[in-house]
């Protein structure tokens, strides 16, 4: 009878027990999102961060990738409330994407804001993209790491763009934030706003005549075949990825396997970022062989773009928030 007594004491001492400390219960498989799939760098940031969690808990964490926005319908601006309401656990997912729940991720999309790679690492290894991952806390998710989807480049099927004129009326397919159709009305184009999944049928069928991307994207998606036969690199903003869990999700693993979780999600982005920036001159010569006319700017070419969307940075630092454009700006002088 005692014996009995102890044992139950014992047991209901362990429940307790692994129940403050969270371990109770994981579940068989945690769903991460992400738009691309592989092998898009995106995408496969997302199977890297799988595999080294796998690896990492000896099979014990189960992380399986969405890819296409699948959990939300291919509808990507709707991943950070899914994302928020524990619809999805993890998602890998882009700055535009999950910037009409938290507009601080707008500053990535500030028109020629960051001209190089240095600039993009000034802002995420500084103190902007603490401030930044802190307003994601703020709406109720845990960022984790930093991945890159890279420089949007230009492309369209009518002819090449080198000044703001040449976009002259063009119907420009854009993505998530309002902030985009800013920046190609300032610069006399006709944008529209489409997921992703509607892109390439809307090039296709001339709907849109033109798009912006990274070059990976473009060159995976093989967006050469839908008529786009001239890009420019005007490098004028580049999306970082954020990896990032569900609140709940996230507070239900022991404190080893948060820190690990986060180790994989930070190791995954740095070598999807040295990836994706290696593959870039490969990348343009491979375009150029599919027949892209690549137009490359300089210096002043750029800057007539900066000067004609500077009305986007009037508008949009208020909402992005005056201390954090002004901290970014000092990071990327001081870089
Ligand atoms: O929709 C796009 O253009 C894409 C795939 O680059 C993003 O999700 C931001």
């Amino acid at each position: 009878m005692k014996k009995i007594t102890a044992l139950a004491l014992m047991a209901a001492v362990l429940i307790a027990l692994t129940s403050t400390q969270g371990i109770a219960q994981y579940k068989d498989e945690y769903t991460i999102s992400t738009v691309l799939p592989t092998p898009f760098p995106w995408g496969e940031a997302a199977e890297r961060w799988a595999d080294l969690v796998a690896e990492r808990s000896d099979g014990k964490i189960n992380f399986k990738v969405y890819p296409n926005a699948e959990l939300v319908s291919g509808n990507q601006t709707r991943e950070f409330p899914a994302l928020r309401a524990g619809v999805i656990d993890f998602a890998i997912g882009s700055t535009i994407n999950w910037s009409p729940q938290v507009p601080e991720l707008n500053l990535f999309s500030l028109p020629f804001l960051m001209p190089d790679y240095q600039a993009i690492d000034a802002l995420t290894n500084g103190e902007a993209g603490e401030m930044v991952f802190e307003a994601v806390r703020n709406k109720g998710v845990v960022p984790l790491a930093w991945g890159e989807n890279g420089f949007r480049e230009l492309s369209n099927s009518k002819g090449v763009i080198t000044k703001p004129s040449d976009l002259e009326g063009m119907k420009i397919r854009v993505v998530g934030s309002p902030l985009f159709e800013d920046t190609f009305n300032a610069l006399g184009a006709n944008p529209t706003q489409m997921s992703w999944a509607d892109a390439k049928p809307a090039l296709s069928t001339g709907a849109v005549d033109g798009q912006e991307n990274p070059l990976s994207v473009f060159n995976i998606a093989n967006i050469h075949e839908v008529g786009q036969t001239y890009l420019t690199r005007w490098h004028y903003m580049a999306d970082p990825l954020i990896f990032a869990a569900n609140r709940n999700i996230w507070a239900n693993f022991s404190p080893d396997d948060k820190a690990m979780i986060e180790q994989a999600a930070i190791d995954a982005g740095l070598w999807e970022i040295e990836g994706s920036r290696a593959a870039v001159p490969t990348l343009r010569e491979t375009i150029e062989g599919h027949g892209v006319t690549v137009t490359e700017l300089s210096d002043a070419q750029r800057a007539a773009f900066r000067e004609a969307t500077m009305s986007v940075y009037e508008k949009w630092t208020p909402m992005i928030g005056e201390a954090l454009v002004e901290t970014a700006r000092e990071a990327i002088a001081n870089r």
